[in-house]
């Protein structure tokens, strides 16, 4: 059985990730209002993947006879003033549920649950991936400028990503 400060946490995590879900939902709905195709594709990947984040903790936690209790998700922004500014707020998302992945493991290692912590392990290497994946795409942006030309090659690149269900744990 899971403890109390730990299925807390987790609900609290879960809520983060659907949040997470909803924020590219609304950057994907701005990249469709510049006709961006390509990024448009990047954010449909990127908002599964959030789900399967938020489904992966919430089967776990019933897992370990937890309680799942869904909070209310916060409204995201809409507006950015580029492709740019999109990805830089991408970037400081990341970076900011990296810190809370850790805030997590630091709550599982207060109340010793290894099996938390193994689980865990798993969303950590998960973050150093996407911090990468976005780091990428936002040194291209900056190169890029102002040059449309670039921003449409770039656009054609992103429309290659896919989604590929995650094994979590
Ligand atoms: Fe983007 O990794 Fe979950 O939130």
């Amino acid at each position: 059985m899971i403890s109390e400060k730990m299925e807390k946490a987790f609900n609290d995590q879960i809520n983060k990730e659907l949040y997470s879900e909803y924020l590219y939902l609304s950057m994907q709905a701005y990249f469709e209002s510049l006709n961006l195709k390509g990024f448009v594709n990047w954010f449909t990947v990127q908002v599964q993947e959030e789900h399967a984040h938020a489904i992966g903790m919430f089967d776990y936690l019933h897992e370990r006879g937890g309680k799942v209790e869904l909070q209310a998700i916060d409204k995201p922004r809409t507006e950015w003033k580029s492709p740019l500014e999109c990805f830089e707020n991408v970037l400081e998302h990341e970076q900011y549920v990296t810190s809370r992945i850790n805030a997590l493991m630091d709550t599982a290692e207060e109340v010793k649950d290894r099996a938390a912590l193994s689980f865990l392990d798993w969303y950590l290497k998960e973050q150093v991936e996407e911090e990468a994946n976005v780091g990428n795409v936002l040194a291209t942006l900056k190169l890029i400028g102002d040059d449309k030309k670039a921003l449409l090659m770039l656009d054609k690149d992103l429309a290659a990503r896919t989604f590929v269900q995650p094994v979590i744990g």
